[in-house]
């Protein structure tokens, strides 16, 4: 017997564009004045088309990633839309490139595109689908505070704070000096107001020995967490700063797969995590790591896509702060909206994202 909701895979889009930002991201990882997306449209036998996008920070990384997202497409042409056995094929077929990097990416988008087209089939949000319901996400906005000019923080996180009537923001620390940093925090905490939360963010900028001076310098402020203050793989340097530290050391943007997770997780290297949609494994790979964190009691956050992740917080059991940043908004033909600080996960089928097309051609990226 076939059920009537089941969907079969019938061809597979990815289109790479290149919107604006409105504030240049100035940051240990890099200069962006654009933010590359990967548009992925799954559509399937039955007329359901699924969406997702990739934020690969590199516009030149949709030349590995597309190709890789066509190939396990046209792989995938006929099979069921059945994202957990789609993971497993597509790491079986592509593993001999390796597990993480495009690979992983690749097949995160896939999976969260699949996830959205079973959701839309039910007639259903995807946190429904889920198990879950729609409702408010507690989130920060992270859409400012870089490491440019400090003289521009204070009148940047006033307004960061205005634009959703935010409590808790992200402010990009690792200047050149220790003061540096302590000024910016006061110039934000001064403008924001001393109620509103602040994480900060250090992006793998330090050194071991750097992060554990300038970390101690800090832990009398009162942040709400130390995101990746050392290079994201070495553990053994996070297991000492969660040591050693009051405030909670966050990490897991570059987690490949829930097995770092788990990995990063046993040896406490660090308090709370926070993994990205694409790298992570896209929804599988979310549900799987939340099960992890979960039952080690770790609260989970969320990294970039705040659409799906709005959702998978839903039914997220140590669900943290959700990120949140409007870069996709311009492609988006309804974006979300913040209430009062929160991220409302809208009560359409599906992750709720349909492509604004006339956005979509002005950003193309040939
Ligand atoms: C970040 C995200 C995207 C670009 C640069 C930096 C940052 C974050 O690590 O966590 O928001
Ligand atoms: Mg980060």
């Amino acid at each position: 017997m076939t059920s009537t909701r089941s969907l079969t895979v019938q061809s597979v889009r990815a289109r790479p564009v290149a919107v604006p930002l409105q504030r240049p991201i100035v940051s240990k990882v890099g200069l962006f004045h654009n933010w590359p997306l990967i548009l992925i449209d799954l559509y399937t036998e039955e007329g359901v088309v699924g969406h997702s996008y990739l934020e690969p920070y590199l516009a030149v990384a949709a030349r590995v990633v597309v190709p890789l997202i066509d190939t396990l497409g046209a792989a995938a042409k006929g099979q069921p839309v059945a994202p957990f056995d789609a993971c497993r094929r597509g790491m079986g077929s592509l593993h001999l490139l390796g597990r993480e990097g495009a690979t992983l990416i690749a097949l995160s988008g896939l999976d969260m595109a699949a996830w959205d087209a079973l959701a839309q089939a039910a007639g259903v949000p995807l946190a429904v689908y889920l198990g879950g319901t729609v409702g408010p996400v507690p989130a920060y906005n992270s859409n400012g505070l870089w490491l440019g000019p400090s003289d521009g923080l204070a009148e940047e996180a006033a307004a960061l704070v205005t634009e959703g009537n935010f409590t808790a923001l992200k402010l990009r620390l690792g200047r050149a000096t220790l003061a540096e940093d302590l000024a910016a925090i006061a110039a934000v905490r001064e403008a924001a107001g001393a109620s509103v939360k602040l994480m900060c963010d250090f992006n793998q900028g330090l050194s071991l020995g750097e992060a554990l001076l300038r970390c101690h310098g800090l832990d009398n402020q009162g942040l709400e967490w130390f995101e990746e203050p050392i290079a994201y793989d070495n553990l053994p340097g996070y297991v000492q700063l969660a040591r050693e530290l009051r405030t909670p050391v966050q990490l897991g943007e570059n987690f490949y797969g829930p097995r770092l997770l788990y990995q990063a997780v046993t040896a406490g290297a660090g308090d709370c995590v926070m993994p990205d949609m694409m790298r992570i494994g896209g929804v599988s790979g979310w549900l799987r790591a939340a099960a992890i964190a979960g039952a080690a009691g770790i609260p989970m956050s969320t990294h970039l896509y705040p659409e799906i992740a709005a959702h998978l917080m839903r039914v997220t059991e140590t669900a943290h702060w959700l990120e949140w940043q409007d870069w996709a908004n311009p492609v988006l033909r309804e974006p979300f909206l913040i209430d009062n600080g929160q991220l409302i996960v809208p009560d359409r089928p599906g992750q709720g994202i349909e492509w604004n097309e006339e956005a979509v051609a002005k950003y193309a990226v040939q």
